[in-house]
């Protein structure tokens, strides 16, 4: 049964009516809540031995030898590998998705603390974490890089010596925008304000850890990989270019996923070790790593000292912004990002607004900490952009004393001037603005919430109002644009209509907890007027689906659902011709109205596309040229990325003993154009809040001098749970994405991306200071309130 919930806004516009049945219920929830979801730990082969890893307990030190016959003398002890038995196969490194190189097993050098050293095979996972423990390996310990600001020091340790002609820590040099422009804007501006601040190295941590379980058929030669994957496709090709193994006889299946947010993009030395444990054994080999293996070892986020600077005139117009920018990249290279983007997508850093000149410079630099980058719902960087603009523009409004939220509508880019073309290359697809952060100001009741805080500072009470504007950038290709490791970003799609009228869809990306099998199917549903309930939703297995680069940078919607809509639109027209035959009139006298063609003029005269469907496979005489069997395929290639955007209020009470924050309420109103099924777009908005929250309070990977991981489980990188979040309340603007075939843009990150700035901002508000560095744990904006850190 469809189930629509009363509250669905049916009665609303038709431009405001979400797609196919709107609010469905998820089709994948009945198996999650039961207890019947199929992880990667689910996964049971006969005969399957278990992997572990041993890890570096040091920074940076010289490996002077390794002995591993304790561990192969223990019973249970199938195989071990090292950094050796891999260079004898040529896979002791590999290819990052930066077009780096990145040990999988060290051989020479550990070059961050938990790096993959050896990997036992075992009977079972207790004994190989065991055997682990018997690896004897004298290291010499090295001085560490830990500060990024000092990693391009003259005498700072080279980290990267395995690089033939290595002398330095220095990874890039990027920049985008004008830099003679922007200096002409800053040279005349009445107001320069310059800040610094860091985004801090925080991690994804979703509540699955990776792992896989691989499985190489020694008959057949077929590897089978089980995988926390958010892009099948992408790794079955980097397998076949790293493994060698041919590509047709990889199978990656991505089965349930528990929570990706970016930290399942890239491939991991445990799956390598895992294929190779299966190849040496001939036995499937599970590999599921532990809670701090995940924190300490796998792709952390952001980790980007930034120095904003925004110049302005005397009454408050933006005339440019600059940034200059120290990314910390840890040991490898392994960011995901399209190729000519080393900085992700950061050069959206001009935000929402109006400005004549902008330049940005980014430079990436190795440290000894863990590789990765750019995940936890980041957009590819936009995260760090966000925060950099909405701080800046909180920083000019203290300056001037003028309300942030009046400031940013006195600046905000004007609904007339869509497409827009900002001074860093992007052209925005569509956008109302000041309607929006209009609605978020009414929701808040603002001027209210304004007259509060005077009056609750007369009693020393400190409360604080953050606003934040956001333009996200998302859906990456078009394929000659965006690519990784020269793999362009489209996406195919095929869907076929069975005899019985019920359909099945295949899509190249992969949920991880977004609910792809409900709302694709609602896309078909739109297209179809097949109710979304007949419509099968297939993905995650490459055996099954058709090529495409997966899902991150929130494109699935925006590129997948495009392809989604595109063959149910093939199939529309291809049921036409076949409707004619059955009514024996011209396809072009044919009407659609959803679910069937009908004579025009003759409603009843009519064929439903369930009756179309079984004429095509039966014994009907088709028209020339077409085709049997009612099916399609199609590959979407974007002309433009999408940009949704939302204005966030965030409202805070600072206990002025103990800097303890208390968000109180948090006001979230988003536009990511067309809505398909607006109880989702919540989930994911409200999950990327808490996110947000989590960020701005309570998250850091840190690291002391020595370069420890100080953020190693739970009891130390904070998750923010019901008790630290207010009851999120949330509005929406619908301008649809003009080139996208339903108008739809991504909503996974947004709220993500826009949150920490309107929790930081609102503290700063609370407290009087102008910037402090996140997280904002109580001793921070304690030491912020009386003058140390990050005072003024
Ligand atoms: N949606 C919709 N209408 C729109 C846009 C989206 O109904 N106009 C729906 C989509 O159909 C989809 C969901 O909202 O079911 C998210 O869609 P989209 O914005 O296209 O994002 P992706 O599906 O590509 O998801 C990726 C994004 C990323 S990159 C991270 S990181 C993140 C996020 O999603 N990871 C998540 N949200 C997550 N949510 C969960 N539960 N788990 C994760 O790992
Ligand atoms: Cu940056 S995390 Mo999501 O794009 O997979």
């Amino acid at each position: 049964h469809v189930d629509v919930e009363e509250s669905a806004p049916t009665a609303a516009p038709p431009e405001e009516r979400p797609i196919g049945y709107g609010r469905l219920k998820r089709k994948e929830d009945p198996r999650f809540v039961r207890g019947k979801g199929n992880y990667v730990d689910d996964v049971l082969l006969p005969g399957m031995l278990h992997g572990a890893v041993l890890r570096s307990p040091f920074a940076h030190a010289r490996i002077v030898s390794i002995d591993t016959s304790a561990a192969e003398a223990h019973p249970k002890v199938k195989a071990v590998i090292t950094g050796k038995t891999l260079e004898g196969l040529g896979l002791a490194w590999m290819p990052t998705l930066s077009m780096d190189t990145q040990a999988v097993l060290a051989t020479d050098k550990v070059r961050f603390q938990g790096q993959e050293v050896a990997f036992v095979v075992a009977e079972d996972h207790y004994a190989a974490r065991d055997a682990v423990e018997l690896i004897d390996i004298e290291y010499e310990p090295l001085p560490a890089v830990i500060d990024a600001r000092r990693a391009m020091d003259a005498d700072a340790p080279v980290i990267r010596d395995d690089k033939e002609g290595r002398t330095d820590n220095h990874i890039f040099d990027w920049e985008a925008g004008d830099p003679e422009a922007a200096n002409a804007v800053f040279e005349r501006a009445d107001v320069v304000v310059r800040q610094e601040m860091l985004y801090p190295r925080v991690h994804p941590a979703p509540l699955e850890t990776c792992g896989c379980v691989a499985s190489m058929d020694p008959v057949e030669g077929k590897l089978t990989l089980w995988e926390t994957c958010q892009a099948p496709h992408a790794h079955r090709t980097l397998v076949a270019m790293v493994a060698g193994i041919p590509e047709q006889k990889i199978r990656i299946v991505a089965p349930d996923i528990g929570g990706g947010f970016g930290n399942k993009v890239g491939i991991y030395p445990g799956y390598v070790c895992a294929v190779v444990g299966s190849i040496v054994t001939g036995k499937p080999v599970k590999w599921m790593e532990d809670r701090s293996e995940n924190l300490m070892s796998t792709s952390f986020a952001r980790d980007y000292h930034m120095t904003g600077e925004i110049a302005a005139t005397r009454d408050g117009k933006i005339l440019g912004i600059r940034a200059d920018v120290l990314a910390d990249h840890g040991a490898f290279n392994g960011t995901a990002q399209p190729t000519k983007y080393p900085a992700g997508f950061f050069h959206i850093f001009t935000g929402s607004y109006d400005i004549e000149a902008a330049h940005c410079k980014v430079t990436g630099v190795y440290t000894n900490k863990a590789p990765g980058g750019v995940a936890y719902a980041c957009s590819f960087r936009v995260t760090e952009a966000v925060y950099l603009v909405e701080r800046m523009v909180d920083c000019l409004a203290n300056e001037l004393g003028r309300d942030p939220a009046e400031l940013r509508m006195q600046n905000l880019l004007r609904p007339e001037q869509f497409p827009y073309e900002n001074k860093t290359g992007w052209t925005y697809d569509s956008g109302d603005y000041p309607t929006t952060l209009r609605k978020a100001m009414d929701i808040a009741g603002y001027e209210q919430l304004r007259e509060e805080q005077r009056r609750r500072r007369a009693e020393g009470k400190p409360m604080g109002i953050g606003v934040s504007f956001f333009t996200e950038v998302v859906g990456a290709g078009a394929r000659k644009h965006f690519d990784i490791l020269g793999l362009g970003m489209a996406d195919g799609c095929e869907l076929r209509v069975h005899p019985t009228g019920k359909a099945v869809v295949r899509l190249s990306v992969q949920t991880q907890g977004q609910g792809h099998e409900t709302t694709f199917a609602q896309i078909v549903a739109e297209e179809l007027g097949i109710p979304p309930e007949d419509i099968q939703v297939v993905h995650g297995d490459t055996d099954q689906t058709p090529f495409g680069l997966g899902t991150y940078g929130s494109r699935s919607t925006p590129v997948s659902g495009a392809a989604a809509a595109v063959v149910a639109r093939k199939v529309r027209d291809k049921a036409r011709l076949i409707a004619g035959a059955m009514l024996e009139v011209s396809p072009d006298d044919l009407d659609w109205e959803k679910g069937r063609w009908f004579v025009r003029g003759d409603p009843s005269a009519g064929k439903s596309i369930q009756e179309i469907a079984l004429a095509a496979h039966g014994t009907l005489e088709l028209p020339e040229g077409v085709e049997g069997h009612l099916e399609a395929t199609t590959v979407y290639n974007p002309p433009n990325l999408t940009f949704p955007y939302g204005a966030y209020i965030c409202v805070v009470d600072v206990d002025p003993g103990t800097g303890v924050v208390k968000v109180r309420r948090f006001i979230a109103v988003d536009d990511c154009g067309t809505r398909i099924n607006p109880m989702i777009i919540e989930g994911q908005v409200h999950g990327g809040l808490a996110d947000g929250v989590g960020m701005a309070l309570m998250q850091l990977i840190g690291f002391d001098e020595d370069g420890n991981c100080l953020s190693g489980s739970f009891m130390d990188y904070l998750l923010p749970t019901a008790l630290e979040v207010p009851d999120w309340e949330l509005g929406y603007t619908v301008t649809p994405s003009p080139h996208h075939p339903i108008g739809a843009k991504g909503i996974g990150e947004s709220a993500t991306v826009g949150s920490p700035p309107a929790v930081v901002n609102a503290v700063m508000d609370a407290i009087g200071v102008r910037h402090a560095d996140m997280p904002l744990t109580p001793s921070r904006v304690w030491h912020a309130m009386h003058g140390g850190v990050g005072a003024p």
